[in-house]
């Protein structure tokens, strides 16, 4: 490891050679590049030590197939995991250079968009940290996501610029490149025996260039690789119309090409948007695979007979589910292997992971894109779904509506194919993310499917990194633990912090908690200020907090019901006798979304004018914190008091952001539901805040008829706060900008419930009141929340996937 002068060298070394800056003129963003560098210097020669202690025994490996990084920001993470964070501290410092500025010219890599990304960041930490050789391959988007701003409460999504500087993480090696064939027309083709084989012609090329991230392990030397896709034109420059004075015309291929990697999830609800997905899906699939065969091919001792055997493939979620075919097609028409092989190979390779049980996000394509698009992947879809119908035949004979559910291929106006169907047909293993979510996938969304693959589903409850969710996010703590159990193991074996059980109830440890969490509550506030237009919040308050995707099931609108019932009590009676609270909102939605984007215009505006009413003394604040990032959620989930984990049953998976707020200390506001369920049996009863209906509540319900005007006729206050969001107070000479929230609510059916979990959502919230009236009490239970939850250690979930899925060399 080099030493603080070493270091400052190569810093310097950077500064110059790479980027031709001296000292005195280089900005933030110079010395953030130059020290990258000089980090990566380090991060690289472990990367290929890693990679030929890999190549060299032949080990099995890991591939991770997913549409989604949300990985943030790398620099910190990387100095951590070397252990040279006080090396680049001292070095930086010694140059005269502020470190925290530093940290905060880097621009979080937009990579991703929510849980299902935030998990894959994760899983890579411990997959380095665990030793587990391991590659992720997925797409390197030009802008990813959006970032998102409001305007007059409104949600406005700019492009995300991330990689407008370039990316001192990244290499990309251009010998790697792949040439992926799409659209065209298959047809038969006899030898001399009149055997005919198909081939896939007359089609158009798209490049594929791989872009490596080394993703390096926390106190170990085991660097992986992610390697995501940018597309491009292979012929993408058209000298002869550019000399003819066709401009536009001459550089049209290139664009054409580069969109596949413009942007994350482009809105699908038009059909050229539909495609995009699909290509895109297909793109970064086709190219990560004929790359995982190459390196398999690599080594003489390989062959495809021992193919299943070393190479272990994770579809994360259905995006990446059309492998099952591509995989089939390159065996089956490029390496001339027989159908029964080329099959066996497949399921031996494939496992899947469902990260939704919600109908529409569980995709469908049309059958008529399909065959535009992919016309040889289509037939072998109609293939394989033909030895699935017959097996559906022998299982359960002449039951046509069996066969129907568990069919590739959905019948109706447009024939669909189901891509969650064929990633469990295509997998030997296929996980839920948490134990209710895992029941929930084999009873209610694939009954047919389970029964037909007995032994095939089984339950990986997700997990988060404590390097980044608590190491680098919350130093105080992390320190104070550190020091209170007088080593730093808990770091690489969270349940070490069920040593802090038994000094949750001693006062100098509940005061030193939480004089911690005032101080990052102090932090926040200064971010609230900057960001949401000067918003004074006191950290002496109750931060409660909801920081997720916006979504009808994650019912943001409850937690605002709720906020206008404390505003219209407190309006009643300003004297009222309530916990000064915050909230904290923050939140992206789809740009196709509109009624998520209604709702967030609704907490904007109740915001400003809770904030500015002065009546009510200061006792509400409401922060809507604009482009939700993980940078920002690093800021946020340290100084929460209490965490929204309020979904209606049976709708979130899982949830990670619930297990980062309660290792931080925030006790949970939660329904039963996803993770919330294992939090709750780990941290106690005492520990946490449970309302609302049960999945089956909430079956029972809408098996009887769920009428919401009955629910809001028989509560006064439900009633009032529904009427004051559907009126035009809060929106004044804007008529009916809330007509849809109030539509989804009452006219619209409630779909997600948020009426019946009304009045037990308010009588929880008061129980929190109550609760943190009593600091030592609400102390005790934080330091428990921390205390208990090693369970969520994405350690802990990646060694089940290693042991039981995967079978991962130890
Ligand atoms: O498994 C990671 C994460 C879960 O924690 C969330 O509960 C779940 O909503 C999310 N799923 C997705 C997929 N699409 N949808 N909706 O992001 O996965």
């Amino acid at each position: 490891m080099p030493t603080v002068d070493a270091f400052r060298d190569s810093i310097l070394r950077h500064l110059t050679s790479t980027l031709a800056r001296y000292p005195a003129g280089a900005t933030s963003h110079d010395w953030w590049v130059a020290t990258s560098l000089a980090v990566r210097d380090e991060i690289h020669e472990r990367l290929i030590a890693t990679q030929s202690a890999h190549a060299a025994q032949n080990v099995r490996r890991l591939y991770y197939l997913s549409m989604e990084y949300l990985i943030g920001r790398l620099f910190e993470a990387n100095l951590h995991a070397t252990g040279l964070t006080e090396v680049a501290r001292e070095a930086l410092a010694e140059l005269g250079v502020d470190y925290t500025r530093v940290l905060d010219a880097e621009l979080d890599m937009g990579l991703g968009n929510g849980g299902l990304g935030r998990l894959a960041a994760c899983f890579f930490d411990s997959l380095a940290t665990l030793d587990y050789p391991a590659v992720g391959y997925g797409m390197y988007y030009e802008f990813g996501l959006f970032r998102q701003e409001f305007v007059d409460g409104h949600q406005v999504e700019q492009p995300d610029r991330w990689r407008v500087f370039g990316s001192p993480w990244e290499v990309m090696h251009g010998e790697y490149a792949q040439q992926i064939p799409l659209y065209g027309r298959v047809e038969n083709v006899f030898d001399d025996r009149g055997h005919s084989t198909p081939r896939w012609v007359e089609t158009k090329q798209i490049l594929g260039l791989p872009h490596d991230i080394p993703i390096a392990g926390y106190g170990t030397r085991t660097v992986n690789l992610l390697r995501l896709w940018s597309s491009h034109a292979p012929d993408d420059f058209d000298l002869a119309a550019f000399n003819s004075g066709s401009y536009e015309e001459a550089t049209r291929k290139k664009q054409a090409g580069e969109s596949i990697s413009k942007v994350l999830y482009p809105n699908d609800k038009t059909e050229n948007g539909k495609a995009l997905r699909l290509v895109q899906q297909y793109f970064f699939v086709a190219c990560s695979l004929r790359d995982l065969i190459r390196r398999h091919f690599r080594d003489s001792r390989n062959g495809w007979a021992n193919f299943a055997d070393k190479v272990a493939i994770q579809l994360n979620d259905t995006h990446p589910a059309i492998a099952v075919v591509e995989l089939m097609r390159l065996m089956l028409d490029e390496h001339r292997l027989g159908w029964d092989e080329a099959w066996g190979i497949t399921t031996r390779s494939l496992s899947y992971t469902n990260h939704t049980l919600l109908p529409e996000a569980l995709e469908k394509w049309g059958v008529p894109l399909f065959e535009r698009l992919l016309p040889r992947h289509l037939q072998l879809i109609y293939e394989i779904n033909h030895w699935l119908m017959q097996r559906c035949g022998e299982v359960w004979p002449h039951d046509h509506a069996k066969q129907r559910v568990c069919s590739l291929i959905e019948e109706g106006d447009e024939k669909m194919v189901r891509m969650a169907n064929l990633a469990v047909v295509g997998s030997h293993t296929v996980n839920g993310v948490a134990a209710l979510h895992t029941e929930l996938l084999q009873k209610e969304l694939f009954p047919e499917l389970a029964a037909l693959y007995p032994g095939k589903f089984q339950n990986k409850t997700n997990g988060i990194t404590p390097r980044r969710w608590l190491l680098q996010c919350n130093p105080r703590l992390a320190a104070f633990i550190t020091a209170t159990l007088g080593h730093e193991r808990w770091t690489r074996d969270l349940d070490q912090l069920r040593e802090l059980e038994k000094l949750a109830h001693q006062p100098a440890v509940q005061r030193e908690f939480m004089a911690i969490k005032r101080a990052n509550k102090a932090e926040l506030a200064e971010i609230i200020a900057r960001d949401c237009d000067g918003l004074v919040v006191s950290p002496d308050a109750l931060f409660d907090v909801q920081i997720k995707r916006l979504h009808e099931y994650k019912r943001q609108h409850l937690n605002l019901l709720h906020i206008l019932a404390l505003y219209r009590r407190l309006l009643q009676n300003p004297q009222l006798d309530i916990v000064p609270r915050v909230f904290v909102f923050a939140a992206k939605a789809a740009p196709g979304y509109d009624l998520a984007k209604n709702i967030i215009r609704a907490i904007n505006l109740v915001a400003a004018r809770i904030n500015a009413d002065e009546r009510i003394g200061g006792k509400l604040k409401v922060a809507f914190l604009p482009n939700y990032r993980v940078s920002l959620a690093e800021k946020i989930i340290p100084a929460a008091d209490l965490s929204e984990q309020i979904s209606t049953a049976g709708k979130e998976a899982s949830g990670t952001g619930n297990m980062k707020l309660a290792l931080n200390g925030a006790l949970t506001i939660g329904t039963l539901d996803g993770a919330n369920v294992e939090i709750l049996e780990e941290v106690g009863p005492d520990n946490i805040f449970i309302f609302g209906m049960s999945v089956e509540e909430v079956a029972e319900l809408r098996a009887r008829g769920y009428y919401p005007r009955g629910v809001y006729e028989a509560d006064e206050e439900l009633r009032a706060v529904v009427d004051w969001i559907g009126s035009d107070y809060f929106c004044p000479g804007e008529h009916g900008a809330f007509a849809p929230l109030h539509h989804s609510l009452l006219g619209g059916g409630d779909p997600f419930m948020v009426l019946p979990d009304f009045r037990p959502y308010s009588d929880a919230q008061q129980a929190v009141d109550r609760c943190y009236r009593d600091q030592a009490a609400w102390a005790a239970k934080a330091i428990l929340n921390v205390a208990r939850v090693g369970k969520f250690s994405s350690d802990r979930t990646i060694r089940e996937y290693a042991e039981q899925i995967w079978r991962l060399p130890a």
